[in-house]
């Protein structure tokens, strides 16, 4: 093979970019682990398939979902909370696999969050069309912690508002490896994810995958 050919091949993007003050994005931080993750996703989604849940609305999500860790993000008819129990199966969720909890803990300490410890990982699945319209992360006791959020496979829009709905947003291109931190002052932001363009990824197929880390008790 030519490997010449890969040598004018170099990521251009800046290795760290602020979206805002407390929100920072650490570009393809995830990757030099990607076989360790991808191998305890597969493990984690076997003991908790993914499933779209329902708003307290009564609409199903888009975004098909699951967890890991000692919490897990839960919504249905009768709103949104963390539990200890998949209610789909009754049994906890599966455990927090350690190469997940390494990369959230050192993304957390390379954005300047210190001991930042996750109870919680919330597993996002996005096929075509999905997406996951602006919200606020106020479901935990405590915002003093920084959520720690990981993009796999399809890039994807990420809007990035302000602390009011009606605050404009910015839009942030994620792609595979790219890891988000965030909190004191844009803890309780406005975000989203826009509809996820269709696509093949090479390791992880057509779809975006995002594991949010939190501190959720
Ligand atoms: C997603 N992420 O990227 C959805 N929330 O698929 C979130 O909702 C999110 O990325 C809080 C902090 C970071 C996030
Ligand atoms: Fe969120």
């Amino acid at each position: 093979m030519n490997t010449d050919l890969f040598e004018g091949v170099i990521d251009v993007r800046p290795a760290q970019e602020s979206m805002a003050e407390g929100a920072v994005l650490l570009r393809g931080f995830a990757r030099s682990v990607e076989a360790d993750l991808i191998a305890a996703l597969r493990d984690t989604v076997e003991q908790a398939p993914f499933r779209h849940m329902l708003t307290p609305g009564g609409h199903q999500m888009s975004v098909a979902m699951t967890n890991c860790g000692s919490l897990g993000w839960v919504t249905d008819r009768s709103g949104y909370r963390y539990d200890r129990a998949d209610p789909e199966s009754g049994r906890p969720w599966p455990a927090m696999p350690a190469s997940f909890r390494k990369l959230a803990e050192q993304a957390a300490d390379r954005a300047g969050f210190r001991g930042f410890s996750p109870d919680a990982c919330l597993i996002n699945r996005y096929q075509p069309g999905a997406r996951m319209s602006l919200h606020q992360d106020k479901d935990e006791d405590d915002f003093g912690a920084p959520i720690v959020s990981v993009s796999l496979g399809l890039p994807a829009i990420f809007l990035f508002g302000g602390l009011k709905r009606s605050d404009k947003s910015r839009r942030f291109r994620l792609e595979h490896g790219d890891t988000a931190v965030w909190g004191g002052p844009v803890r309780l932001a406005f975000h989203g994810v826009a509809p996820l363009a269709d696509g093949e990824h090479a390791l992880i197929g057509r779809k975006r995958i995002n594991l949010t880390f939190r501190k959720a008790r």
